[in-house]
């Protein structure tokens, strides 16, 4: 067979995969067009894709996945390293050895009858410093449609690599879907991912958390850089000047939303802008003039359907309205166009739900699209895509921004004190869980710095790389570290805070700290605004003072209790545990005191 590249490291690779799985045909993906557009009509003609409305959705397809299989599986995420202490207390192990071994018994001629594509893919614009090569083998057309738009992919990437070694090896096999069969294996020590029953999202398009996460976060902590669970927006102000904000918050916590955030009418009047560079994961290293710089190593966006629409993210609906996937929406007969909760107050009558059941909207008590059902849009579709986007040299950061939801507890917005305290404030990071992963939804989990399903080894060991990297930063220079959490309730579920693009009122304090245009009021947890320093202009009906006040109050007692949960989830890394940290935890305890 003809392969793409003459790299010996990959043709080697490949010829023993096709070994192992006996596929009928090998076909490379070249990033044609012809190609693609071939695949598609495959795949619709086999029922795997279906093509939606061409006039009012050019270009977009729907996608089923199975009923079993629509969200990450992190109890069955393993990550493979020689010793269960690398992967640390928070990750599932498995000894390398052990894993290949099960792994290739679940892989052995699974792709029989099938075809084996072969993708190049560049994490980050083809050649840039921050970039990295991966090959993923899939059986799936669906996953090469998708890594497609995510990813750049083709025989650019291929001349790119050249003879280098340094590529990630990632193989998926779709199997039977069995969910007592689905593993999703990195192997960082190795550069390799093997993901084996599933054809989900995260779980298969491996460029994205299983690469630019788990095997990069690991990369990041040899090489000196960082892969982080964060979007970058740039926030332009009138005069022009764009300051970048990375902000890291778990899954389905709204980072699409903010990343391509519509500033509220007073400052878009007065000429605030946002950019979107990313919406789910960065890479960051510092750059020749001392500043941190990151890149969006992807090149699309995998959002979350359920609540997208004209208001709460006008630039994302926007973005896929055409070459866009939909997966597990709800599929309208009457114009063969999607839906979702949340698009509008007008659910479809005719419509087919998200299992591939007939569907009335309007009197069905059962959803129409999964609660963790996506799009996938290619990023040039995005109104408000950055200038900088395709940026090799990436972006300078000025504030790097951490959030959760907590009805309680963490206020609107707060400062660190410095570097070390912001590691800190990131791996104290808690927030109710989501749909985006299979299990219990709205209960409260610690999630460092949202990386606590990504990060690809000791969380220990990676929170001591955060504060590695802050001592080769010039403080003057250093990013400041938030923490900021949208969610606060008052005793009756309320909502306190209408956030989406009022959340740019926050943006604009954090940024006023970052340039010492604005003073703060020191509490035990760090620097709050003061009430007068938040801007409600235009949302006074909605936010009443005394409203503000409370969510900007910083309750020591029910911090005392926190003190509690974070003391037990630091005990789980023993000595490992950076004395940065225990010392930022004891200085809290005083300060609580
Ligand atoms: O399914 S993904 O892992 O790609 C999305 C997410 O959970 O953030
Ligand atoms: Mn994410």
């Amino acid at each position: 067979m003809k392969h793409l590249t003459q790299n010996k490291t990959v043709i080697d690779w490949i010829e023993e995969k096709i070994e192992l799985v006996k596929p009928d045909e090998v076909v490379w993906i070249d990033g044609s067009e012809e190609q693609l557009e071939a695949l598609r009509k495959e795949a619709c003609s086999t029922g795997e894709l279906e093509k939606l409305n061409e006039e009012l959705l050019p270009g977009c397809y729907l996608h089923r996945t199975a009923v079993n299989d629509v969200a990450r599986v992190e109890g069955r995420t393993f990550i493979c390293t020689e010793t269960k202490e690398e992967a640390g207390p928070t990750n599932n192990w498995m000894a390398p050895a052990e894993a290949y071994e099960m792994l290739y018994d679940i892989a052995r001629d699974s792709y029989k009858g099938r075809t084996m594509y072969v993708i190049p893919y560049s994490m980050g614009p083809v050649g840039s410093p921050f970039s990295k090569v991966g090959i993923e083998l899939t059986d799936s057309i669906y996953v090469v449609l998708n890594m497609v738009i995510m990813t750049r992919t083709g025989k650019a990437v291929m001349e790119a690599l050249g003879d280098s070694n340094d590529w990630v090896r990632g193989l998926h096999c779709k199997c039977d879907i069995d969910d007592e069969k689905r593993y999703i294996c990195q192997f960082p020590q190795d550069n390799t991912i093997i993901s084996v029953n599933s054809g989900y999202g995260g779980n298969v398009l491996l460029g994205k958390k299983c690469f630019a996460l788990r095997i990069a976060s690991y990369q990041g902590w040899k090489e000196n850089w960082q892969a982080e669970h964060m979007l970058i927006l740039g926030l332009e102000n009138p005069q022009g000047e764009v300051k970048y904000i990375c902000a890291a918050f778990p899954s389905a916590c709204g980072k699409t939303n903010l990343a391509m955030l519509i500033p509220p009418e007073g400052y878009k009047a007065k000429g605030y802008k946002v950019w979107c560079v990313g919406d789910d994961i960065s890479w960051i290293r510092k750059g020749p003039d001392g500043r941190l710089y990151a890149i969006n190593p992807e090149n699309g966006f995998f959002g979350v359907a359920p609540g997208t629409n004209v208001k709460s993210n006008p630039n994302a609906l926007a973005a896929t309205m055409k070459n866009t996937i939909f997966t597990n929406v709800a599929h309208n007969l009457d114009n063969n166009t999607v839906w979702w909760e949340g698009l509008d107050k007008n659910p479809p009558e005719n419509a087919i739900e998200w299992k591939g059941n007939p569907w009335n909207g309007k009197t069905s008590e059962e959803k129409g699209a999964h609660p963790n059902s996506r799009l996938t849009a290619p990023a040039v579709n995005c109104p408000c895509i950055s200038p900088e986007f395709e940026n090799p040299a990436g972006v300078p950061i000025s504030a790097i921004v951490f959030g959760g939801r907590r009805a309680k507890l963490a206020p609107l917005v707060y400062q660190s004190r410095d570097w070390n305290h912001g590691v800190f404030v990131g791996s104290i990071m808690a927030s109710e869980t989501t749909a985006a992963a299979a299990g219990a939804v709205g209960v409260v989990r610690r999630d460092p710095m949202a990386m606590l399903p990504f990060c690809g080894y000791n969380m220990a060991d990676y929170w001591q790389h955060w504060v590695n990297i802050g001592k080769t930063l010039d403080p003057e220079k250093a990013p400041k570290i938030f923490n900021v959490n949208w969610f606060r309730k008052d005793d009756d579920g309320n909502f306190l805070w209408p956030g989406f693009g009022d959340n740019l009122r926050v943006l604009e304090w954090i940024i006023k700290r970052c340039d010492g245009k604005v003073d703060a009021d020191e509490t035990a947890i760090g620097y709050v605004p003061k009430a007068e320093d938040i801007n409600l202009e235009g949302i006074e009906d909605e936010v009443s003072d005394a409203q503000l006040k409370e969510i900007l109050s910083v309750d020591n007692s029910l911090w005392d209790a926190e003190v509690a949960g974070i003391e037990e989830f630091y005990a789980k890394f023993g000595d490992k545990l950076p004395a940065t940290l225990k010392n930022e935890l004891e200085t809290l305890k005083a300060n609580l005191k």
